[in-house]
């Protein structure tokens, strides 16, 4: 296996609206994080102040030569009341859009990521089966905003996270322990995915549009064969099955949990365990991707669009992307289509219900003056875009 990826294979970074702007005052997230007993470790707050300072990070994103940058749009802004659209907000995204395609840089734009608008999650939110048809008709006007200048769409982020940290584990909001509901708002999201699919190609043709699946390297020991199935089944593939003619898979990988009878069994004894409690194991995105790949007939293209590390150890970071990249070569050589690998994230920000804690960012941001300092590892990560080649 060869350090070279394939010709046109794309390098990018991510964020989230809001986990960066600041101020998403109007979602079900402000809410919660402000909710006692949510358990949240901190308020969004200012978060690092990119409602106003996006043309830095777009700046941050040409310095390191990527390809693309993925972003989210944030629902409660563009539609701040039901059917009331905001064109100032429209607009804002739009010029992110124009300022990424001025530097060469394509738009990647996420059309849910985790936030929904209070007024909607006070219908029920992803509860009611209308809400498929609301996804889908902000996603119309959101994207007719966007047609010509993003150049790939995601409709949903991690639907599957969505569902189980809101409605089984009880820390997304809104915060129940109910599996039945949980089913519920699966079927509601797998359903939300086909109309937005359908809203994006109708009002934005011609732009590549799937949704972005967060796996994880599940890893069966002896007797949780079985329970092992049943996560994948209800957590991945009920998603993986709900992409049939979409145009790429975005894959999410951090690290693996092995299952044993009784489910997760824990860190393995003498595995580096990170800050936000999962094994350091990079080695968990080739056999995502490898699954995924199987799991969708071989048939739709797979775009890493999340990997990364929550660390202050800027040398363990770069050993992690390495190791996870070394993967994807794996992948590819043995016929999985990957087009591209994006890191997250391009600025430290705040990671839910861990706060400001863990450190994702290529760039870490002053808390107090919100300045933009890229770490080492992203200039070491700049040297392999510009190779197209592992180091
Ligand atoms: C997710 C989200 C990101 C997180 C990242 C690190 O996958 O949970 O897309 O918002 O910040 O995954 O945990």
């Amino acid at each position: 296996m060869g350090t070279a990826f394939p010709d046109g294979f794309a390098w990018g970074t991510a964020t989230a609206a809001h986990q960066i702007e600041g101020g998403n005052t109007n979602n079900d997230w402000w809410r919660w994080e402000h909710t006692a007993g949510s358990g949240v470790a901190e308020p969004s707050g200012d978060a690092c102040d990119s409602w106003r300072r996006w043309r830095e990070d777009v700046a941050l994103v040409a310095e390191l030569g990527l390809d693309n940058y993925r972003f989210s749009l944030e629902w409660s802004r563009i539609e701040p009341e039901p059917g009331e659209w905001s064109t100032a907000a429209l607009d804002h995204y739009r010029r992110i859009c124009e300022a990424l395609l001025e530097n060469e840089i394509e738009p990647v734009v996420t059309f849910h990521h985790f936030t929904t608008p209070t007024w909607l999650a006070d219908r029920d939110g992803w509860e009611d089966p209308e809400v498929s048809e609301r996804f889908a008709n902000y996603c119309e006007v959101a994207a007719a905003a966007l047609s010509g200048f993003m150049r790939r769409a995601c409709t949903l982020n991690e639907p599957n996270v969505v569902a189980t940290m809101g409605w089984v584990m009880g820390m997304f909001p809104p915060g129940k322990s109910d599996p039945g509901l949980a089913r519920r708002v699966t079927e509601n999201l797998v359903a939300a995915h086909r109309a937005g699919v359908e809203a994006i190609r109708s009002a934005a043709s011609g732009v590549p549009v799937g949704l972005t699946l967060s796996m994880t390297d599940y890893q069966p020991l002896t007797g949780g064969e079985e329970r092992t199935d049943k996560i994948r089944a209800t957590h991945e593939d009920v998603f993986l099955h709900a992409t049939d003619g979409d145009d790429f898979v975005g894959v999410q990988t951090y690290s693996r949990m092995r299952i044993g009878p009784d489910g997760w069994a824990g860190p393995q004894p003498g595995v580096v365990v990170l800050p936000m409690g999962y094994e350091y194991w990079p080695a968990a995105l080739e056999a995502c991707l490898r699954r995924a790949w199987v799991e969708t007939g071989g048939l739709i293209p797979l775009w890493v669009t999340e990997n990364g590390i929550g660390t202050d150890d800027d040398n363990q970071r770069r050993a992690f992307v390495r190791s996870a990249l070394k993967g994807v070569l794996g992948a590819i050589a043995d016929g999985v289509d990957v087009r591209g690998y994006t890191y997250w994230s391009l600025l430290d920000n705040f990671e839910w219900a861990f706060g400001y804690g863990p450190k994702f960012g290529l760039a870490r941001v002053d808390r107090s003056t919100f300045a933009r300092v890229l770490k080492p590892s992203a200039k070491w990560l700049a040297t392999m875009v510009e190779a197209n080649a592992l180091d």
